[in-house]
């Protein structure tokens, strides 16, 4: 059966949250760059067309995609923002480091989920090859940094939502 391939970086801004006085964090791991530069403009360029001010933005990189947690934990202490998108690209190797770095970076962007209560974004790729990943940074498959930010104003804008509904216990 022929697999139905969907490009998500199509968006309707009318369905999203008001983002204008949103604040976020990029921060971009340097690994493999080309790609990782190609996701990071397409994040940029979502938030600034759905609204938030390029001042409310706030940009750090980190040597691989194995760094993006503790970036993000940097970046969401230093300043205070509504979510952090973390963009890496991880290409799988003859080694087993593909594996490590993904489940670590998965795994380390949920943790800070919970404990700081803002989103972390996974805007990793996760390719077998440099062709994958290209297509997935503005290539035929769209580009994953820019469904990264549409995926962190979504979450942020459902945060701030519930800030007025009454709690069931949890805090934040
Ligand atoms: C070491 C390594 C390898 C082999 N491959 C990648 C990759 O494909 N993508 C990426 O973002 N980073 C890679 N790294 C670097 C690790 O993420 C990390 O920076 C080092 O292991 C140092 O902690």
């Amino acid at each position: 059966m022929a697999s139905v391939q969907q490009n998500l970086s199509v968006f309707d801004k009318s369905n999203l949250p008001d983002a204008t006085k949103m604040r976020f964090g990029i921060v971009v791991a340097e690994w493999n760059s080309e790609i990782t530069n190609a996701l990071y403009s397409g994040a940029h360029q979502t938030l600034i067309s759905c609204g938030v001010a390029e001042n409310n933005i706030h940009k750090v990189d980190v040597p691989g995609s194995f760094e993006l947690t503790a970036g993000a934990k940097f970046i969401a202490g230093q300043q205070k923002l509504d979510g952090v998108i973390c963009l890496g690209c991880v290409i799988q190797g003859e080694t087993r480091h593909f594996e490590f770095i993904c489940q670590a970076v998965a795994q380390g962007l949920t943790n800070l989920t919970i404990m700081a209560n803002i989103p972390f974004i996974f805007g990793v790729l996760t390719t077998d090859n440099q062709q994958q990943a290209l297509e997935r940074a503005g290539g035929k498959h769209g580009n994953k940094g820019v469904e990264a930010a549409i995926t962190a104003i979504k979450m942020a804008g459902l945060k701030n939502q519930k800030k007025s509904e009454k709690s069931i216990g949890f805090n934040g």
